[in-house]
């Protein structure tokens, strides 16, 4: 049975049957200072604010039983996921794979590739290695939701406007409903964040919708 959660740009029916958290990214490269996010010169601490959220929304999900999804931005060591075009588009000596402070920058198995240990995956939940922006792109995410009849995503992490935004829409053209938490997704930039909510509500909902966090618990409650 649906429950209707409050959202922009109209009531959301979620149905606990078919639905699924999506959390992106919330690994140290992008979190914490010396990761690829801080040397693409981002300020941190804009995201490191959103972690309690995130950590209550995860929360909701587990207590409901519902089925939890990780993803991080995640290379092979011998970087053959990384399209040239997508490694040298940063500066040299800061690039995907070279050694950073957190070990080689966006690189699996690095300590800076690992989710924040206050949101750590637990026994049963999806943990997804992405090499793209996207979570769908050379992941077989889509076949694995597919399987266990999951049909709605919500949605957390960061960034708002890349891979957030990126996976949100490439779920819409997959099929899926998408939700957004609009307080546990943040970007290093605030008006790109606001913007990326608009672009996502806009037309009717032409990419998906948006909550607060208190939206969905007072559904769940
Ligand atoms: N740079 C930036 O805003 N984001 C990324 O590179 N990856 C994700 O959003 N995870």
């Amino acid at each position: 049975m649906a429950l209707s959660v409050a959202a922009r740009p109209y009531d959301f029916a979620l149905d606990p049957a078919k639905a699924a958290l999506v959390v992106i990214d919330m690994q140290r490269d992008f979190i914490e200072p010396g990761g690829f996010g801080g040397v693409l010169g981002n300020d941190v601490s804009r995201l490191t604010a959103i972690v309690p959220t995130v950590a209550a929304l995860i929360d909701v999900f587990r207590t409901n039983g519902l089925l939890v999804v990780h993803t991080r931005e995640a290379h092979k060591p011998d970087l053959s996921d990384c399209p040239p075009a997508k490694r040298l588009r940063g500066r040299p000596g800061l690039r995907i794979g070279d050694e950073g402070a957190m070990g080689r920058i966006l690189i699996a198995g690095e300590p800076g590739n690992q989710i924040l240990p206050e949101l750590a995956p637990i026994a049963g939940e999806l943990v997804i290695d992405k090499p793209g922006k996207g979570m769908f792109w050379a992941t077989g995410l889509h076949e694995t939701l597919s399987a266990r009849g999951i049909r709605q995503l919500v949605f957390a992490g960061v960034t708002t406007e890349v891979c957030v935004q990126t996976s949100m829409r490439e779920a819409n053209d997959r099929g899926y409903e998408c939700l957004l938490i609009e307080d546990a997704t943040e970007s290093y930039f605030p008006e790109f964040k606001a913007a990326a909510i608009e672009m996502i509500v806009a037309q009717g909902g032409i990419v998906g919708w948006s909550t607060p966090l208190e939206a969905l618990k007072a559904t769940f409650a």
